[in-house]
């Protein structure tokens, strides 16, 4: 396993690996060296792990942008730090397995523009959602522009950053910030959980879901649907699709919504 800075740590259960943001003292802030660690592990998840579960030590998920890191820079160096952030957040939403962040406590400036890389979020009643940058004076820099506004709207993220609004985990959940809200001291065990379910899908169906799935989002109507005919017939050709296919005919596998 590739070496990681000492703000971030690694537990490995079964397919599943799980990273942890590991500062709890400063609130999980994001330095240069934790942003690379991220971005390293997303690029080259551990041998034979299929899903990647992120979450924070301590009471908070991550306060976003070590502030303390936050140095006068130049407008170059500005701009080279935004794109290491860009870099390092484009292994996890384009990796090669899918990411699952349980959320607690503050999910804040760069901290919600991580948690946005995730595919899916999973929130306890302790989580509230800020983007204080417009207070500080500063912009979002870690991809929060583009992806924010794909899960809740960009009216609601220009009213964050334009009043400092503050969204609790229910109203989070509402405006589509996260995709489960879970009881307190649950968002762990469920991540996990659904990173497990991940792991059970076919690989073809996870890679189209996590590569091809946004790229169609983004694509023209037409591109859009030649890309998602040419997906189908990709996965539909796999293996793995005919056996699961057969199952269900055989009455092997599960029906919707049953066991
Ligand atoms: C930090 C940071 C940080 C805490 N950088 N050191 N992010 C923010 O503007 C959020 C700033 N943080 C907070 O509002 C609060 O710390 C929290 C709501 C997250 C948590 O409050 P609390 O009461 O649990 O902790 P605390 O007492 O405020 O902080 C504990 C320590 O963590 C303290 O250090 P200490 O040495 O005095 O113990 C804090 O200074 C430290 N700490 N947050 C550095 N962010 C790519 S662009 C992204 C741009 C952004 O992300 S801007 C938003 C930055």
């Amino acid at each position: 396993m590739i070496a990681l800075p000492k703000s971030l740590s690694v537990s490995v259960d079964g397919e599943i690996a799980i990273l942890k943001l590991d500062r709890a003292a400063k609130r999980n802030a994001l330095d240069d060296a934790t942003v690379d660690g991220i971005g390293a592990f997303f690029a080259a998840p551990p041998e034979g792990v299929k899903a990647i579960v992120l979450h924070g030590a301590g009471e908070h998920f991550c306060a976003g942008l070590d502030l303390g890191e936050l140095q006068a820079r130049s407008t170059a160096a500005g701009i080279a730090h935004s794109r290491q952030w860009h870099r390092a957040f484009e292994q996890i939403e384009f990796g090669t397995v899918p990411a699952v962040a349980a959320l607690h406590g503050a999910v804040v400036g760069g901290g919600l523009e991580l948690a946005a890389a995730c595919h899916i979020r999973v929130a306890e009643p302790s989580a509230f959602y800020a983007l204080p940058e417009g207070g500080r004076g500063i912009f979002v820099g870690g991809g929060g522009s583009v992806r924010i506004p794909r899960l809740m709207g960009a009216a609601r993220m220009a009213d964050m950053m334009l009043t400092g609004r503050v969204y609790s985990a229910e109203e989070g959940q509402a405006a589509g910030l996260s995709q489960y809200l879970v009881g307190a001291g649950e968002g762990l065990a469920r991540a996990i959980a659904i990173a497990k379910q991940i792991a059970t899908n076919a690989p073809m169906t996870n890679f189209a879901v996590i590569q091809a799935l946004p790229r169609i989002v983004e694509a023209g109507r037409e591109s859009g649907l030649l890309a998602e005919s040419l997906m189908a017939a990709i996965a539909q050709g796999e293996p793995e699709a005919k056996q699961r296919m057969t199952a269900f005919l055989d009455k092997r596998a599960a029906k919707v919504g049953k066991k």
